[in-house]
């Protein structure tokens, strides 16, 4: 017997698992072995005064148990003291999804905290210059919009809105939504967790015929704690000569520190096609093709 009800049922299953089919889930770790594992296409390590390491302290770990990745950065002037990165060379591609859990509990300071490295970058920083609302603030992303084969931080989207046409250009034809019309503030960290989404696509290029036609399909995302900063469409992000995505790329360069600071990350999840929706608690894993 199939009633109507189990066979909506079953739509509703196969509709879901092919749904979830689409997402690709290259890299996750949720720290909670205590100890940085060996992960293919993982790698981390710290210098000049940085430490990165995995704590199981259950007042300070994420969810009060397991562990997270912890780093600390000294006084300084300006440097790479820690990284933690994952390789992307092995899957071609110009597009990415990254989720995870941060904080910086203490001092709030300026570091890179999301870098994707390419041909062409983007950077999704927090700012150490405290320009905005303070040391530690994300209010921009920085790419390039492929006017030269260098794209890094030459052109920025606003969260509060603000110069629309920084943006480079695809100025006038890319669709770009800043819904909150504000950064993510200094003060918005606290000593607490805070869960972080980024969409990074690089736009597309035809060379159908040897010739190039750049299509205007860049596009970037930034959610945190629910909240949608930034959802850009249509976008030029790079030039047609770059290469893909190499590495995603978290911790890496600060400066300027006036006070020795922490930074945290738990729940990383890499992928491609889409954010993992399926609720599926984080793992450690890596696929390498
Ligand atoms: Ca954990």
């Amino acid at each position: 017997m199939c009633s109507l009800r189990s066979i909506l049922l079953i739509q509703c299953l196969l509709f879901s698992s092919l749904s979830f089919a689409e997402v690709q889930i290259l890299f996750e770790e949720n720290f909670d072995s205590g100890e940085l594992k060996e992960i293919p296409g993982w790698g981390v390590g710290y210098q000049a005064g940085g430490f990165v390491g995995v704590s199981t302290d259950p007042k300070e770990v994420l969810g009060n148990k397991g562990g997270s990745l912890k780093a600390t950065y000294p006084k300084a002037n300006g440097g790479i003291y820690g990284w933690a990165s994952f390789d992307m060379k092995p899957y071609n591609t110009y597009e990415v999804y990254v989720e995870f859990h941060a904080k910086m509990p203490k001092a709030k300071e300026g570091i890179k905290f999301l870098k994707i490295f390419g041909g062409a970058n983007t950077t999704f920083g927090l700012d150490y210059t405290g320009i905005s609302t303070g040391k530690g603030s994300m209010y921009q992303v920085s790419f390039g919009d492929g006017t030269t084969t260098q794209n890094d931080t030459q052109n920025v989207i606003n969260f509060n809105g603000a110069h629309p046409q920084w943006i480079g250009r695809s100025h006038g034809t890319a669709v770009v939504e800043t819904p909150e019309k504000k950064g993510w503030t200094a003060a918005d960290w606290g000593d607490s967790w805070h869960h972080f989404r980024f969409k990074i696509k690089f736009n597309s290029v035809d060379t159908t015929g040897g010739v190039i036609k750049e299509i205007h399909d860049g596009a970037y995302y930034v959610e945190i704690d629910g909240k949608v900063f930034v959802n850009a469409t249509g976008l030029l992000n790079r030039h047609p000569s770059n290469e893909p995505i190499r590495k995603v790329a978290f911790l890496d360069w600060s400066q300027n520190i006036s006070e020795p600071f922490e930074i945290w990350y738990d729940n990383i999840r890499i992928t491609l096609g889409g954010f993992d929706e399926s609720n599926r608690p984080v793992t450690t894993k890596a696929i390498i093709e």
